[in-house]
């Protein structure tokens, strides 16, 4: 057998998207500096996914309107991400295929919860789908992509990160370059594309 490559998926690859939700784009309620730049880049890894039948993984920030993480109710954010809100639909230029399998996160009142592992079923379903490796891009690096890539790491999986496919939020100038040298330093690998 070959051995793995960063820039070939192969069986037990998945590639999970994080958060290419409106409300992270240009114009969107918690816009994300150059958000929409990810889109491009990603939807080429969903054709080299689809191309070898990998599964595909799209997660959402998925709020209830009083979310705990939201400025009236003490937190960081403006409102952002309400569950079935326009603002909180995928990117309409995403191109998501019909097959792939969507996670909804921080969907109740009283948790935050920016890694795409926590309260859901996202470990159970990849251990069921065999996966050992994740291809991870989207928004924000600094926020939900970088804690669902440390989740990932201590669960045990192996990740390469899209340094083409996320960008930060850089609330602190600085938070995303940060972000990279910690989930890269937790073991991740990184593709430029
Ligand atoms: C996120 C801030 C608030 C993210 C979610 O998806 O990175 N950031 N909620
Ligand atoms: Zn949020």
């Amino acid at each position: 057998m070959m051995a793995k490559t960063l820039l070939e998926p192969a069986v037990g690859d998945a590639l999970l998207i994080v958060d290419v939700q409106n409300d992270f784009l240009p114009g969107g309620a918690l816009a994300v500096p150059e958000g929409d730049a990810v889109i491009a880049p990603l939807n080429q890894w969903i054709a080299r996914f689809e191309a070898h039948a990998l599964p595909i993984i799209a997660t959402r920030d998925w709020h209830p309107p009083d979310h705990c993480s939201f400025a009236f109710r003490g937190g960081p954010w403006p409102p952002h991400c309400i569950a079935g809100t326009a603002g909180a639909a995928f990117a309409p230029t995403l191109a998501l295929p019909k097959s792939a399998w969507i996670v909804s996160k921080a969907t109740t009142p009283d948790q935050e919860a920016y890694s795409a592992f926590a309260g859901t079923e996202l470990d159970a379903w990849l251990k069921a789908a065999k996966v050992s490796r994740l291809f991870v891009g989207g928004l924000a690096t600094d926020y939900c992509v970088k804690n669902t890539v440390l989740d990932a790491l201590s669960l045990g999986y192996e990740v390469v990160l899209l340094l083409a496919a996320m960008r930060a939020v850089d609330r602190t100038c600085g938070d995303g370059e940060r972000a990279l040298q910690a989930m890269r330093q937790a073991g991740a690998a990184a593709v430029r594309g």
